[in-house]
């Protein structure tokens, strides 16, 4: 069931208050969250004479029952310090129900829809960003609520606040993606290459972020992967870790730069020491090179299906795994990868079944690319998503942006896409 959560604040730093509250929220057994909105800054609706709310609101996938959440976010309320004073008065948190599916309540703890929602600009706004084809029940559209509801004030907060927020928020390890695999939870990737587009992916929760060396096409404009050097790898390696603070960095190997045993492990070390980064990804089953990395100390990510490296050699961009002994092939090589110590797998452009029977098969995270929805995880190109790459749109992308109106809010439909396993669509898929 997806529900979605108001939360606010307006007293002892409410921006810790909500990143907390979303962190308590995401920790609950038979929780997991989907999505979370910007942060939004408005002037107290009832008595005046209290400082500002921060409010957000968030999606979340429960089994629990209505009145067991209930319990749960009032006893996250408590646990904050929330004392009940007066009516729309102070507080340290709120955490109202807003939405539990389509259903209607009218228990005598708990009313669904929030009976006063549909009015209330720093609930329908915050909503409307992260899920803006709703239909709430017996009011309607979203749209249509939206669309009567002056703002009132009400401001996304500034970039800056989002990012010092973000900025305490713990950096995610290959740890918790592991756990994210064994609780059934969806990893979300996309690609990055410069400091703007890194911090907006970091503060839209995607967990990962893959400075891929498709920048070869996508930023200089080439027509296949294999001029990029690993100097361009470096920069804009460097240019996303420096806003980068909670996703993952990966960051590829670029064409012959890991050859042999020498190249591999001084071009790696170049990538982690100049670039930041915390992985390094590889095409292929190089057994030897990756056992090499990671008795050094490296993270290494693998990568199978279609290997753009290879692309003179494949003829193309074409599926791959598609006979028998080529499915047999790749799943043999993936359990090699997986065995010479990787930490996560790519798995690009192979039919849907072979990558979910790779996906059961190994332990490690398997993040796929035209490669089905049965993956524990999903990449695309930032540019396929927002619209903006030239040429015809690969089979497995889809323009996010088309939903709605800011680079921000398709980030989060992406990612809130994946992890209800909404994108990728067959049509996506092989
Ligand atoms: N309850 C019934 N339905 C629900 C529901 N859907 N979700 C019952 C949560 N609780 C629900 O809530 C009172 C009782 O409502 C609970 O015991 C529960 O059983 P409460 O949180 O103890 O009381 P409250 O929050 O003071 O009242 P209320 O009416 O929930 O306040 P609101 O509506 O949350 O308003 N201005 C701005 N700009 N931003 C704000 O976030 N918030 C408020 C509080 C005032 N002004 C604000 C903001
Ligand atoms: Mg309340």
């Amino acid at each position: 069931m997806i529900v979605y959560l108001g939360l606010g604040s307006n007293l002892e730093t409410p921006i810790d208050q909500l990143h907390a509250a979303k962190a308590a929220i995401a920790k609950v057994s038979g929780i997991l969250e989907v999505t979370f909105s910007s942060l939004y800054c408005s002037p107290p609706m009832g008595s005046l004479n209290q400082p500002n709310y921060v409010n957000a609101v968030m999606a979340i996938e429960t089994d629990l029952l209505p009145l067991e959440l209930l319990a749960v976010t009032q006893a996250i309320e408590n646990e904050h310090g929330r004392v009940r004073k007066e009516r729309w008065g102070s507080r340290t948190l709120d955490i109202d129900i807003l939405l539990f599916g389509d259903e209607v309540l009218n228990l005598p703890d708990l009313i669904v829809p929030h009976y006063g929602m549909c009015e209330r600009a720093f609930v329908l706004h915050p909503l409307f960003e992260i899920s803006p084809n709703l239909i709430i029940p017996n009011h309607g559209k979203l749209n249509d609520l939206v669309a009567c509801c002056p703002l009132d004030g009400l401001e996304i907060l500034s970039d800056a606040a989002s990012y010092l927020a973000i900025a305490s928020m713990k950096p995610l390890t290959h740890l918790d993606l592991l756990a994210m695999k064994q609780r059934g939870e969806k990893i979300t990737c996309l690609t990055a290459y410069d400091a703007s587009f890194g911090a907006l992916i970091d503060a839209a929760g995607i967990e990962v972020i893959l400075v891929g060396d498709s920048l070869g096409m996508v930023i200089q404009g080439h027509s296949t992967t294999l001029p990029v050097k690993i100097n361009d790898m470096i920069y804009h390696t460097r240019c996303v870790t420096e806003t980068c603070k909670h996703a993952l960095v990966v960051s590829d190997l670029p064409f012959m730069t890991y050859a042999t045993l020498e190249l591999a492990a001084q071009n790696a070390a170049l990538l982690i020491q100049n670039g930041g980064a915390k992985m390094v990804k590889l095409e292929g089953a190089k057994v030897e090179i990756i056992e090499f990395l990671v008795a050094q100390g490296i993270s290494v990510c693998g990568h199978l299906g279609l290997l753009p490296q290879f692309i003179h050699q494949l003829g193309g961009y074409k599926v791959q795994g598609k006979k028998a002994e080529a499915a047999e092939k790749l799943l043999a090589d993936a359990l090699t990868i997986q065995n010479a110590g990787a930490t996560m797998l790519i798995l690009e452009c192979v039919p849907a079944d072979l990558a979910q029977q790779i996906t059961k098969c190994l332990t490690i995270p398997v993040i796929g690319i035209g490669a089905g929805n049965f993956c524990d995880g999903q990449v695309l190109v930032i540019y396929d998503i927002l619209g903006m790459s030239t040429g015809k749109r690969p089979r497995f992308s889809k323009n996010f942006l088309n939903d709605t109106n800011s680079i921000a809010s398709a980030l989060k439909n992406y990612a809130y896409a994946v992890k209800k396993g909404d994108f990728p669509a067959i049509e996506h898929s092989f």
